[in-house]
């Protein structure tokens, strides 16, 4: 696997090493050479305590090699890989940050499909395999910035959107495109009841015009901090787009659909007074209920933790983006 220096900068300064080295000693120390072993459970959730918050118990997620990375002059630290593991909204595995990391280990991941479809000359049905074997994937350490007024800072891999995209062929109807994440309750807790489910009405959808999708922040994720996704990040494969608001970055996708016109989007559909079809970053609109001016950045740590930092137009990637809105009022099309 290729790393860049940066990369490897921004990893121990998240996970220092003599952290790792001092729960070896302790542990060392009580006489426990393999915790789960030989520790009794007791012990176990004490000794977790002690270290601050244990690892979840995520599904196996295999290493995946990278051709580069990019970080678009984004140069915060990243967020710690528990946090992004443990602090998630997907809301088929229930509405609390801590759901989906306790409910999602079972998604069925492999196989998986992905069919490209809709106003194409080329519709295809992608495996997760078939994708990994055509294309290179990169790094991308973009920030993202949920509408919540959270944000994290994440090491994506994936592929730029455009790319599969392009294989499709577009034809000249196509304007907009149109994601869709699996259905499937038995799996989904959260589709069976609206209750459980936020009130969505499942699947989720989402959907980008077709100039933003071909842009080349754009990414298909299958992939983060050198390893495959983890279910309640959204495994095998979701949409990040980190200059819009995080209900953009659709996650489990199966299906995506080049249409002519714009097509639904679930959090349009649940209060479009207070989510947009396009829901860029923007500090200077409001949400109805609170300002997004700032926003606490998670995992940032210890006292300073309650401190908010400013929220930038477009997710502080307007030098890529803001083109693509010349001449629109981001007020009216929020
Ligand atoms: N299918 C689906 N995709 C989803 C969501 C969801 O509830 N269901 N939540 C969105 C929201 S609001 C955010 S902020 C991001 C969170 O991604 P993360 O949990 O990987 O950080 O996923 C987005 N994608
Ligand atoms: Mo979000």
């Amino acid at each position: 696997m290729k790393k860049s220096p940066q990369w490897q900068l921004q990893r121990s300064e998240v996970t220092p090493e003599s952290v790792f080295q001092q729960r070896r000693n302790i542990i060392k120390a009580l006489g426990l050479s393999a915790i789960g072993a030989s520790v009794p459970m007791g012990v176990q959730a004490g000794l977790s305590d002690w270290f601050g918050k244990s690892a979840p118990a995520t599904a196996p997620r295999q290493p995946l090699s990278f051709s580069q990375t990019l970080r678009y002059g984004i140069t915060d630290p990243l967020t710690p890989e528990d946090k992004i593991l443990t602090h998630n909204n997907f809301y088929e595995f229930g509405t609390a940050k801590t759901d989906p990391s306790e409910n999602a280990q079972g998604l069925i991941t492999d196989p998986w499909q992905l069919s490209i479809e809709g106003e194409v000359e080329n519709p295809k049905v992608w495996s997760v395999a078939n994708i990994l074997d055509s294309f290179p994937l990169e790094e991308r350490i973009y920030r993202l910035r949920c509408v919540e007024a959270w944000s994290m800072v994440v090491p994506w891999l994936g592929i730029p959107l455009a790319r599969l995209i392009e294989q499709a062929k577009p034809n000249s109807k196509a304007k907009y495109v149109a994601f869709e994440t699996l259905y499937d309750p038995e799996q989904m807790p959260g589709q069976r009841s609206r209750f459980t489910g936020g009130g969505i009405n499942y699947p989720y959808v989402e959907g980008l015009r077709l100039d933003e999708a071909m842009n080349d922040l754009t990414l298909i994720s299958l992939g983060l901090y050198g390893k495959t996704l983890a279910p309640q990040n959204g495994a095998p494969i979701r949409l990040v787009v980190p200059w819009k608001y995080g209900f953009k970055s659709i996650k489990s996708i199966v299906k995506i659909r080049l249409v002519e016109k714009m097509p639904p989007t679930t959090w349009t559909q649940l209060a479009d007074h207070e989510y947009g079809f396009f829901a860029n970053v923007n500090p200077a609109v409001s949400h109805p209920r609170w300002s997004q001016a700032t926003e606490r950045r998670i995992g940032s740590g210890g006292l300073l933790s309650a401190k908010r930092i400013p929220t930038e137009p477009f997710n502080g990637y307007g030098d890529q983006v803001a083109s693509l809105y010349q001449g629109m009022d981001l007020r009216q099309w929020y």
